[in-house]
């Protein structure tokens, strides 16, 4: 008999998301976290850290151009981009689709992840193999540390806010973050979901509002492999509403071709449903 390995990620004491899977391909503890990639057979293959889902092979696409291009096409001429953490390199794949970017730096805490999505996942890790990425294995805390003025986006790609990844949620943070970025610049930080973690949505729009003051919203992503289904993106700004300031000319000229992202879904992913909103206003 060949016995059914299954796995759930629990999001509650009480209810998760489990599947299916196939084979487990490979198990690592790396100094700061376990990395698992399993083969699955819905969702093609799939990294956890910790046990959580960081991205599946069918749904990735999502995460990864929202996070992405509706900050580089919400900033009117962005030259400059700094990714924290996306180890696995789905960020930087969309970010070095702007042929036209100058400077992209990309500050990852682990190389263990880096190294075993090269070899595992491709479709994403294979990013980490262009010369226009500067991939720097370090602490994006302490980078953005007393430095002032060098990037147009910064773009926060971290796991949950425990751990490795705490800091990355904290006023102190996005205080240095408000610093490396120039004038009209842009950040964007994925920011967990209003259903089941409505505190850390809040922890991170509010610890933004201390250095962007009211320029800052969520927007949102649908999901399926992540808690809930529903993604938040937190948003500070220092120009225009990332909402009004869509480049339509520069998206048309790029010709991307992508699966979720596109110029209704930039207005809209700025659209809260009610309860979300309340959420918002409540907790400010
Ligand atoms: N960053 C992880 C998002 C958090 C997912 N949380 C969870 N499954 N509990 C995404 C990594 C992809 N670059």
């Amino acid at each position: 008999m060949n016995p059914e390995l299954w796995h759930t990620e629990k999001y509650t004491q009480n209810c998760g998301f489990t599947f299916k899977v196939k084979e487990v391909l490979h198990t690592e503890y790396s100094k700061l976290q376990r990395l698992d990639i399993l083969e699955t057979y819905d969702f093609g293959r799939v990294m956890l850290l910790d046990g959580l889902i960081m991205f599946t092979e069918r749904d990735e696409f999502v995460y990864h151009e929202m996070i992405t291009h509706l900050p580089l096409f919400a900033h009117s001429s962005p030259k400059s981009v700094l990714i924290i953490g996306g180890g696995d390199g789905g960020s930087a794949r969309e970010v070095l689709k702007h042929s036209y970017l100058e400077k992209i730096v990309q500050v990852e805490i682990d190389e263990v992840v880096v190294k075993n999505s090269k070899k595992y996942t491709p479709f994403v890790g294979s990013s980490f193999d262009d010369p226009r990425l500067n991939l720097i294995i370090g602490d994006g805390i302490e980078f953005v540390k007393n430095k002032e003025n060098e990037f147009d986006v910064v773009i926060i790609d971290s796991t949950d806010p425990f751990g490795p990844a705490e800091g990355l949620f904290n006023k102190e943070f996005y205080a240095n973050v408000y610093k490396i970025l120039k004038d009209d610049g842009i950040v964007v930080a994925q920011a967990e979901n209003a259903y089941y973690d409505p505190k850390w949505m809040m922890r991170s729009v509010n610890n933004m509002r201390k250095s962007f003051g009211k320029n800052v919203t969520i927007y949102q992503a649908a999901i399926p492999t992540y808690p809930s289904g529903m993604w938040a993106f937190s948003i500070g700004w220092k120009g225009k509403h990332p909402k009004e300031s869509f480049d339509q000319k520069r998206f048309e000229k790029m010709d991307l071709n992508l699966k979720y992202y596109n110029p209704e879904i930039h207005k809209a992913a700025f659209v809260l449903p009610n309860f979300v909103e309340e959420i918002l206003k409540q907790n400010s």
